[in-house]
């Protein structure tokens, strides 16, 4: 079922009345899933249903306008839409409202996001890219509202990039850059920051989008008289318009029930974007909801009697109807015919996915109730789990919870005995989890060859007359390098294309490789991670500039739930390997020498974070992430860029290991544990501890997330029996997260002679100007001090008390 699109303008009436016969079909079948979707949710075989009705008719004139290498970044309304162009059929529809954890079964994600929430697949089973131009592409939807417009930035760029940028290999990405980035969204949503940053971005970067609103004048309970100023996004946006000589937006408005007009406005809003690559509005209004939001809900209970009549006649589907039978398409008793055989198949295509999705847990059911039977046998609790089994047994539709619950508890029962059937129940259980747990767990990161842990290492080179350089240099030097190796790969933020970024580790790359790989952009983080995410989607490399660490916080929702969430929430079958740049720590004051780290290394686990102590160790990161196919944070120390570093010969070449720690001074008497700019202040502190005979070990973490792979630090620990944690952020920020990783994950509680310590920042953010911050954060004193009195609390006699 698609209806791709035949509208030319010398087609024969016959032609005519199939294809839109062909769309009224997608239509009424697409209507009929939402309404027996809601059924399905208020019986309870599905937890939560947010359907498309009352949306379908301008969805059906976008997917005639949309062509194989597009993309789509929507929302929740878009069924009808993923109908049309074949990426979605009756049975997966219902499968994903069941939440089906087989991706054959259930293509959107695996059933780990509720139903409305659309993908095609990108890659192939070993994560390789697909020929992205070959087919219609849906980049993965997330549910935070205007969540989808950042992305969408960057899915439009990729095809200036590939049409204006010589030297990719664009095979399977685009065709001259003709693909158009379609977006999707509520009215309401166009309240969202992210709407306004992303309409003004693609406006100053004449990217090829065409951005739809879905107008059907509320946000659940809430109208258009409290979202939107005038009600009327596109009346608002009217400055946007392009005038003779200025660059904007072409903007159209179009009523959602009329098919041919839609048709038409579709017809000419792809043509502009897709031939001058100028950005569109489209402004769909007199859009209904015939069932209210979502099954959460009804909307009796906030429209107005008069607003429900009216969205009963200008339901668009009925409406859609009337104008075919008063254009000689259909009558009312052949519609009647088609609407009714419809019916049928879509209760036929409900009933295929319903038993396909239980029968594997029945199967399941069936193995577990056999082991606890046979667990039973000879247990003197025999009563116990039979009735466990029992009651296993009679559930019509098992879930895997209820299987799992019986077995696990038997346990509880067996625990003084010893049998071939609680053998085979323990094995049973394990086997099952590790076959069940990746259904819901896996492809967090990528689990393809070029995953970051599985790049090798390649350690800088040095000519005998390397040259002690300003660090900023390396940076720029080696991005030269990436910039030749790599022409698919492009670096954009503020200030980082005409003077080279702000502490010039791009100079001079602008005038070798152009305003569009090396660019200046406005300040606006969530809409440049956006333009990362989306080209990165579409084969770029690129690398998204955050001028400062303290404003990653900008971009920060967006890195959470959309970039790091993509691999997972479409069970691998999309990545986006951005690499976010940017600086931090140690300058002045508390908006330039912040440290989020706890924050970041808590809402990004899916994102690689790096921390390199200096510019080598930095590009050698880039220039790892760069073979790999994975996301990732570096954060520059910001007071590096003018230490002295020997200039490597193999620029581009050597590469920082991912998760892997370096031991920087080897010890005897504490294991001391830091990163980035820090420290460099634990080294200097080392002498100084030197000093007094106090031999400290000090370990880089470098990797963040993910965290020290080949448990090195518990190696060290076991040597000095002694561990300090010291980081710049507040108390319980990352070194919390260090310490579990240490103690817990790696069992160093067993070799430690003392407590294991953290030494951190201040709870406030660092104060301005040099005393500011030797009182917010942790000094060398403050380092030194701590672990003396570590070393005075074992060895008070050598160690004597320094107060
Ligand atoms: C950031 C965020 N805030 C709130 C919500 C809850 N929510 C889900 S849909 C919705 C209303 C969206 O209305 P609109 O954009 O007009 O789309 P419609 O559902 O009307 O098609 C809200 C508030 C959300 N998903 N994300
Ligand atoms: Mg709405």
């Amino acid at each position: 079922m698609s209806n791709t699109n035949k509208t030319t303008k010398d087609i024969t009436f016959e032609d005519f009345k199939t294809e839109v016969l062909n769309d009224y079909t997608i239509a009424v079948t697409s209507r009929e899933c939402s309404l027996l979707g809601r059924r399905e949710v208020l019986t309870g075989k599905a937890k939560f249903g947010i359907f498309g009705d009352g949306k379908e008719v301008p969805q059906l004139a976008m997917a005639k306008a949309f062509k194989n290498g597009d993309f789509r970044s929507g929302y929740y309304r878009d069924q009808t839409f993923m109908m049309a162009i074949g990426a979605l059929n009756i049975q997966q529809f219902f499968a994903g409202l069941y939440g089906h954890t087989d991706i054959t079964e259930e293509p959107m994600s695996a059933g780990r996001q509720m139903g409305g929430h659309f993908a095609t697949h990108s890659l192939n089973e070993d994560g390789s890219w697909k020929n992205l131009t070959q087919q219609k592409n849906s980049s993965a939807d997330i549910s935070p509202t205007a969540g989808q417009m950042p992305r969408l930035l960057g899915l439009a760029q990729a095809s200036k990039i590939y049409r204006e940028v010589k030297g990719i290999n664009a095979e399977k990405f685009s065709v001259n850059g003709d693909e158009i980035a379609w977006g999707t969204i509520g009215n309401a949503s166009t309240s969202e920051g992210l709407f306004f940053e992303t309409i003004n971005a693609a406006g100053v970067l004449q990217v090829p989008m065409v951005m739809n609103v879905w107008d059907d004048e509320y946000g659940i309970s809430v109208h258009a008289r409290h979202q939107t100023t005038k009600e009327n996004i596109s009346e608002v946006l009217k400055g946007f318009q392009r005038e003779e000589g200025t660059n904007g937006y072409e903007i159209f408005r179009v009523k959602g029930w009329d098919y041919p007009n839609l048709v038409d406005v579709y017809q000419r809003a792809a043509a502009v974007a897709r031939k001058e690559h100028c950005p569109v509005l489209i402004h769909v209004n007199e859009l209904t909801q015939p069932q209210g939001h979502s099954t959460s809900g009804s909307h009796e209970r906030y429209k107005s009697k008069e607003r429900l009549a009216w969205e009963v006649e200008f339901d668009c589907m009925s409406k859609m109807r009337q104008w075919m039978i008063e254009n000689n398409i259909f009558t009312d008793e052949e519609a009647k015919a088609i609407e009714k055989d419809i019916q049928k198949q879509v209760r036929k295509g409900k009933q295929a996915a319903w038993t396909a999705f239980v029968k594997p847990q029945k199967e399941e059911q069936t193995e577990a109730v056999e082991v606890l039977k046979a667990a039973a046998v000879n247990s003197s609790n025999k009563a116990f789990i039979e009735k466990l089994a029992n009651e296993l047994e009679i559930i019509k539709e098992p879930i895997r919870k209820e299987i799992l619950i019986a077995t696990r508890k038997a346990l509880r029962y067996l625990t003084t005995e010893s049998s071939e059937g609680k053998t085979a129940l323990i094995n049973w259980i394990a086997d099952y989890k590790a076959k069940i747990q990746p259904k819901y767990s896996a492809n967090l990161y990528s689990e393809s060859n070029l995953r970051a842990d599985n790049i090798n290492a390649e350690a800088p080179k040095y000519n005998d007359d390397a040259e002690m350089v300003d660090a900023r240099l390396i940076m720029r030097d080696n991005f030269d390098a990436i910039f030749t190796k790599y022409p698919e790969s492009l670096i954009f933020g503020e200030d980082a294309g005409h003077i080279g970024d702000v502490n010039q580790g791009l100079e001079g790359m602008q005038e070798k490789y152009g305003e569009l790989r090396v660019s200046d952009t406005g300040i606006r983080e969530a809409t440049i991670l956006g333009q990362g995410i989306g080209m990165a989607m579409r084969g770029l490399r690129p690398i998204a500039e955050i001028q400062y660490l303290d404003y990653i916080l900008y971009s920060l929702q967006i890195m959470s739930d959309d970039l790091a969430t993509l691999q997972y929430r479409t069970n691998g079958k999309q990545k986006a390997p951005v690499i976010i740049r940017t600086r931090g720590h140690r300058l002045e004051g508390i908006w330039h020498s912040g440290s989020q780290m706890g924050g970041l290394i808590h809402l990004l686990r899916g994102i690689h974070l790096l921390v390199p102590r200096n510019m080598t160790k930095a590009a050698g990161f880039y220039n790892t992430l760069l073979e790999g196919d994975e996301p990732a944070v570096v954060v520059e120390c910001l007071n590096g860029y003018r230490l002295k570093e020997k200039m490597p010969a193999n620029l581009g070449e050597f590469k920082t290991p991912i998760g892997v720690v370096e031991t920087v001074k080897e010890g005897a008497d504490i294991t001391l544990v830091s990163y980035g700019s820090t420290l460099r202040i634990v080294e200097e502190t080392a002498k100084e501890l030197a000093q007094v005979g106090i031999d400290a070990e000090i370990i880089d973490i470098q990797s963040l997330l993910p965290f020290d792979i080949n448990h090195d630090i518990v190696k060290s620990v076991q040597k000095t029996n002694r561990l300090l944690v010291i980081d710049e952020d507040v108390p319980g920020g990352a070194s919390a997260y260090i310490l579990q990783e240490i103690v817990e994950k790696q069992n160093a509680y067993k070799f430690l002679d003392s407590k294991p310590q953290t030494l951190t920042a201040k709870e406030h953010r660092p104060a301005y100007g040099t005393d500011g911050d030797y009182f917010s954060k942790p000094s060398a004193e403050d380092i030194f001090e701590k672990i003396y009195d570590m070393m005075n609390e074992s060895n008070p006699n050598k160690y004597p008390s320094l107060f």
